[in-house]
């Protein structure tokens, strides 16, 4: 049952009333480190004084407090479910202690939670980790990915369904590093003897280099950071062997290659190649150098990597693509390829003899665009054409156009950003091809490398295009932890009718229903010639005035905010319309296509004459949608699994754990979803033996029941409990109930009791 009114089926619970003790420990909110632990020294009405450790005193509403858990375990839980007290700091000191002794990993019910500890732990990877989580049950190992792996290949084998791995969390909080884990364990779940040639697994693996190589760069968020969203699926045989895979690839983001900002690096690949060692001799046959001599590298200062050799991993790159089957002969045609685009870079172009034309400006221009010919295998007369002039057909005559200086370099851009953006996805298919498909396999585990959600100070299309997927994700995730409560509610046998949450469907109908949607008015935009930002930004606030999570930001006039799950983004739609067009300069088509080189002209294959003349135009948003759809109907079909990485500074640095930070991203990766969910029915359970060994002080005489379910009432009983319920093994209760025991336990054990009320559980 999943309905939108959330706020009517929690009325009872928000009005359950809390006890304070005196003495005891509460969680304060401060602006600054999120939550503070207190020590509440008098209360008066719904006012209280507490104590701070540093000795400062203050007075707080009642309503801005959280108790404080007096048993916190000093190494805190493996299991989020299992803290007394559910609430938003109790979830953060957990992470947080554990943190400090490098226990990264930890579940909310069957989420993995990872903190990156940008420090290698070499334990947590080594092969008798992995042998431990093999064949072990789930929650009999400490939380690792490896049991997340473990736990999907053994429900694919025994049940014989479909299983994804959705990896998620913002730029550098280490979802690629997790998903070579995975994909590392299911090689060795799945993996056979070395037998003749390559293995599948081998390959499947060694595609992580190669495409890091070609899609991944340092940005100020992360030094390796996948510019491409990824989903792969490795398939198995009968006996539970890799038998194929397939990778898919979102998004890669064409912009990078001409447009680095400081300090930030160009895709790796640029820079490798720069630093081919001499032996190969790659550097001169390319006529390259010093990457600092290149406009599309030395925009940024930053060159060089620490603990990163270039030179090595040229080398190590050519292996990789070796063993996924990318022959010497490919490697030349892709490496001629990236240098070429670095020349293409170097071309500028300067005021030509006519009005309004251009043409390169100088010995050193023209040395670069003769070299980027050569490379392409193009003619050289025809490339500079491609910049400087335009066809134009109309009404059956055609008519050239000169380019004056500054277009002729956008078409540049544009011709090198086509020929990477189509040299990669080349790779993505050569490798997909030469690991091969399973066609029979029925068994898949999908694993899903994807960027979690963005909110910068200035958001474009790509941000846009990003947060979709998330709000998608976020609905699946949502629909699927909802399932995941009610499954355990009806294998202890209690009521969950009532259960109920928020969908987010509002805010996927606000950007991709049709028509209507922000999409489908982009696209429309995009089809007028006469379309602008502005004409497109006024549509929005004319179409969407009252819809609720859409609003106009106030110093803005062309942006708009999307209220997501997450929180509020402003887009700026300025080049909303360029980038949501898949054009290719017919020009700059024809020209590829008759490169003498075969590779080239392979990723350019001629276009139907319909094509070129019609000027409807490719939507990239409508594309990405498309692919969206696919991927969430892949997982729909599987049984998912999460991992939510958390960065837990911006620092890049071992050691340093920064609460409001780290609260940002659970909230945006939904585990204060899932936890607001688990609260909503019974967050709180404890096994029968638990429960009455935690609370007997109440009632010692219940140590003598003879069963545990008497004791159990008996002390709910004691402490004027209602609404809770009595499962097949454990005791669920609601939001609030156990700090009601604490409070009973507090006062037996001696406690002055000062009695306040207020609302419960933060999460309502
Ligand atoms: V992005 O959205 O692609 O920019 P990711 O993929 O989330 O990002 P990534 O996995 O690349 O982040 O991790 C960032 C860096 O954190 C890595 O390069 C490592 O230096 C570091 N990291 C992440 N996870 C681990 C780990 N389990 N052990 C050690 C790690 N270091
Ligand atoms: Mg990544």
């Amino acid at each position: 049952m999943i309905r939108s009114a959330m706020n009517v089926v929690l009325e009872g619970i928000k009005t359950a009333q809390l006890n304070f003790v005196v003495g005891s420990h509460v969680w304060i909110e401060d602006p600054e480190l999120a939550w503070l632990d207190a020590e509440i020294i008098e209360s008066k009405n719904q006012e209280i004084t507490v104590n701070f450790e540093s000795g400062s005193k203050t007075v707080s509403k009642s309503s801005n407090i959280y108790p404080k858990d007096p048993e916190f375990p000093p190494n805190g839980v493996e299991d989020m479910t299992r803290l007394a007290y559910l609430h938003e700091p109790g979830v953060l000191q957990n992470l947080h202690i554990r943190y400090t002794i490098n226990e990264i990993y930890t579940y909310t019910g069957n989420i993995l939670i990872a903190v990156n500890p940008f420090q290698r732990l070499p334990h947590l990877s080594a092969t008798s980790t992995m042998a431990k989580y093999k064949g072990a049950a789930f929650g009999e190992q400490s939380p690792h990915p490896f049991a997340i792996a473990s736990f999907a290949y053994r429900n694919m084998i025994n049940e014989e369904k479909s299983q994804s791995i959705l990896v998620s969390g913002e730029s550098g909080a280490g979802k690629t590093e997790s998903t070579k884990m995975l994909m590392h364990y299911l090689a060795y779940l799945g993996g056979r003897a070395a037998t003749e040639g390559r293995s599948v697994e081998q390959q499947v693996l060694e595609s992580n280099p190669v495409l890091e190589a070609f899609g991944n760069a340092k940005t100020v968020r992360n030094n390796n950071s996948s510019r491409f969203g990824k989903f792969v699926e490795i398939q198995f045989d009968q006996k539970g062997r890799i038998s194929g895979a397939a990778i898919r690839t979102y998004l890669l983001e064409r912009s990078r290659v001409c447009q680095v900002s400081d300090p930030e690096r160009n895709y790796h690949c640029f820079y490798m190649l720069c630093a081919a060692p001499k032996e190969v001799q790659d550097v001169d046959k390319y006529k390259l150098g010093n990457p600092r001599t290149f406009h599309y590298l030395n925009q940024s200062n930053c060159i060089e990597l620490d603990g990163l050799d270039d030179s090595k991993e040229y080398l190590a790159t050519k292996r990789a693509m070796e063993v996924v089957g990318i022959s010497s002969d490919e490697q030349d045609a892709i490496f001629r390829i990236v240098a070429a685009v670095l020349h293409l870079g170097n071309i500028e172009f300067v005021k030509g003899s006519e009005v309004d034309s251009s043409q390169p400006k100088d010995e050193k221009s023209h040395f670069h665009l003769k070299t980027a010919a050569g490379l392409l295998m193009c003619d050289v007369k025809s490339l500079e054409d491609s910049f400087c002039k335009r066809v134009m057909v109309t009404r059956g005559e055609s008519i050239t156009k000169l380019l004056d200086p500054d277009s002729a370099t956008l078409s540049r851009d544009a011709l090198a950003k086509i020929i990477y953006s189509r040299l990669f996805d080349w790779i993505v298919d050569k490798i997909n091809n030469s690991i091969g498909q399973d066609a029979n396999s029925k068994k898949l585990i999908g694993v899903l490398d994807i960027y979690g959600f963005e909110s910068f100070k200035t958001n474009s299309f790509e941000q846009f295009c990003i947060n979709l997927t998330n709000e998608k994700l976020q609905q699946h995730f949502n629909q699927h932890v909802f399932k995941m409560e009610q499954e355990e509610y009806t294998r202890e046998e209690i009521d969950w009718s009532y259960i109920e949450f928020v969908d987010n469907q509002d805010v996927l109908d606000l950007i991709e229903k049709k028509p209507g949607g922000i999409i489908a008015l982009l696209d429309e935009a995009c089809m007028f010639p006469r379309s602008t930002h502005e004409t497109f930004a006024e549509k929005l606030y004319q179409t969407f005035k009252d819809n609720k999570r859409f609003s106009k930001p106030k110093l803005s006039r062309t942006g708009f905010t999307i209220n997501h799950y997450a929180g509020d983004v402003s887009y700026q739609t300025d080049l909303f319309l360029d980038k949501n067009k898949d054009y290719v300069v017919p020009e700059h088509a024809a020209l590829l296509n008759a490169s003498k080189c075969p590779f080239v002209s392979g990723l350019f294959p001629p276009l139907p004459e319909e094509t070129i003349k019609s000027t409807k135009f490719s939507s990239i948003a409508a594309q990405f949608k498309q692919q969206l759809i696919s991927l969430l109907e892949t997982l729909n079909a599987t049984e998912p699994h999460y991992i939510r990485c958390v960065k837990p500074n911006n620092l890049l640095k071992p050691g340093i754990f920064e609460n409001n930070n780290v609260l940002q991203q659970l909230r945006c990766g939904g585990v204060m979803e899932a936890i607001r969910i688990s609260c909503a029915g019974y967050p709180t359970r404890k096994s029968f033996s638990e429960f009455v060994q935690r609370f007997s002080i109440l009632d010692p005489t219940v140590l003598k029941c003879p069963d545990e379910v008497t004791g159990c009432k008996r002390l709910l009983d004691k402490a004027n409990l209602k609404d809770y319920q009595i499962g097949n093994t454990k005791v669920f209760l609601r939001a609030g109930q156990m700090a009601e025991l604490d409070a009973c336990r507090a006062e037996v054990m001696g406690r002055s009791a000062s009695i306040i009320q207020r609302k419960v559980c933060m999460f309502l």
